[in-house]
């Protein structure tokens, strides 16, 4: 197997993780070949806490097996910090494997380029494929994102009936998307550090924000309410609310009762540069349509989950976001699927 291939092996192992489990990790795939190219091991990394994709591949080696003419592929560079788990490093270097093929640097600011430099130290042969890192950003956009630039990688989402309406009147909860849709939609939430709406569905729709059915092994994401005017109050705070939100406002003198409240201009880009200072990696923001329309207004977002059903809620109705909008806001439509009673248009900006 050349080296090509055996990458490319190990990002089709990586993708045997669902983004829900891995959460604020990256997909990591492995594979372990002898010279004559027979696999001894393969492995990736399931789930966050859980061992790495190069240990899960080296369990599956024999053992006793000589490793020194053995090449390991890995789809990302080996870590080398005491994490949740032990440095992959160690493990590679303890198993006497001879050769690393690299598919990209870890962006982490703790490995970057010092897995690969302690491997060499150690006298390991490595190499690093550089063309691999859009692959990675394919493979893992927030995690890649967020080491990038230090903000959050930000999702729109949006439920929306056939004639682009979020509801049947003003103020009126309208449920939208069936079972099966909000099974997806809840996925999508499990990936998450963040989930965000605005003052005006907190109090309409009041939503639990929380993975529900599916299930989650990690943290449940925290919940983000922009209240710039400060209109929550403590019912709202005493109620589902109490723990694990964090409130921005400029009126910080109104909102009582909530665990975390940040005075915030109303400027969004500063918002994402505080979470990401939080360590927030991935942001969910799921509306209403002002808020989503802010965070296209101001460049500040990265792709866009527009459900669309097939029921008209008609002249009364509540206007969202049609395609067109998103796409004269830069979005480019990447995939449409069918999900429940719902086609969901994912877009993405085109400049990141
Ligand atoms: C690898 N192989 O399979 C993964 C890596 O808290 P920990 O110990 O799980 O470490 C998480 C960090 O390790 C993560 O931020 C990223 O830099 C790297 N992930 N590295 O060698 C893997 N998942
Ligand atoms: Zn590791």
């Amino acid at each position: 197997m050349n080296d090509e291939g055996g990458l490319a092996w190990a990002v089709a192992l990586a993708k045997q993780a669902d983004p829900k489990d891995t959460w604020e990790n990256p997909r990591v795939g492995a594979v372990i070949v002898d010279r004559n190219g027979q696999v001894l091991g393969q492995g990736y990394h399931h789930r966050y806490g859980d061992r790495h994709a190069e240990v899960d591949a080296l369990a599956q080696v024999e053992p006793g097996t000589d490793l020194k003419s053995a090449t390991l592929y890995v789809s990302l560079e080996p870590c080398c910090q005491q994490g949740k788990v032990g440095p992959c490093t160690a493990a590679v270097i303890d198993a006497g494997i001879g050769r690393v093929v690299i598919g990209s640097l870890d962006p982490n600011p703790a490995v970057n380029g010092r897995g690969v430099a302690i491997l060499q130290a150690a006298g390991v042969e490595v190499d690093v494929q550089g063309a691999d890192a859009d692959r990675q950003a394919l493979l893992n956009p927030a995690f890649v994102y967020y080491h990038r630039t230090g903000k959050p990688y930000v999702q729109l989402k949006l439920a929306e009936s056939a004639d682009w309406q979020v509801a049947t009147k003003q103020g009126q909860q309208t449920k939208i998307t069936d079972q099966v849709a909000d099974q997806a939609i809840h996925a999508l939430r499990g990936r998450q550090s963040a989930i965000l709406i605005g003052s005006e569905t907190a109090l309409v729709d009041q939503p639990a924000l929380t993975v529900r059915s599916v299930k989650i092994d990690h943290d449940q994401p925290l919940r983000v309410i922009l209240d710039r005017r400060g209109r929550l109050h403590e019912q709202v705070a005493a109620g589902q609310w109490a723990k694990r939100t964090l409130i921005y406002s400029q009126n910080n003198d109104f909102v009582r009762g909530f665990d975390q409240v940040q005075a915030w201009s109303g400027d969004l880009q500063e918002l994402l540069v505080d979470l990401g200072q939080r360590g927030c990696q991935s942001l969910l923001v799921e509306g209403g349509p002002t808020i989503i329309k802010a965070f296209l207004k101001a460049q500040a977002w990265q792709s866009f989950d527009l459900y669309q059903t097939l029921s008209r809620f008609g002249s009364n109705g509540v206007q969202g976001l049609s395609p067109t909008a998103i796409a004269a806001a830069g979005g480019q439509l990447k995939a449409t699927e069918v999900v429940g009673n719902a086609i969901d248009f994912h877009f993405e900006r085109e400049v990141h």
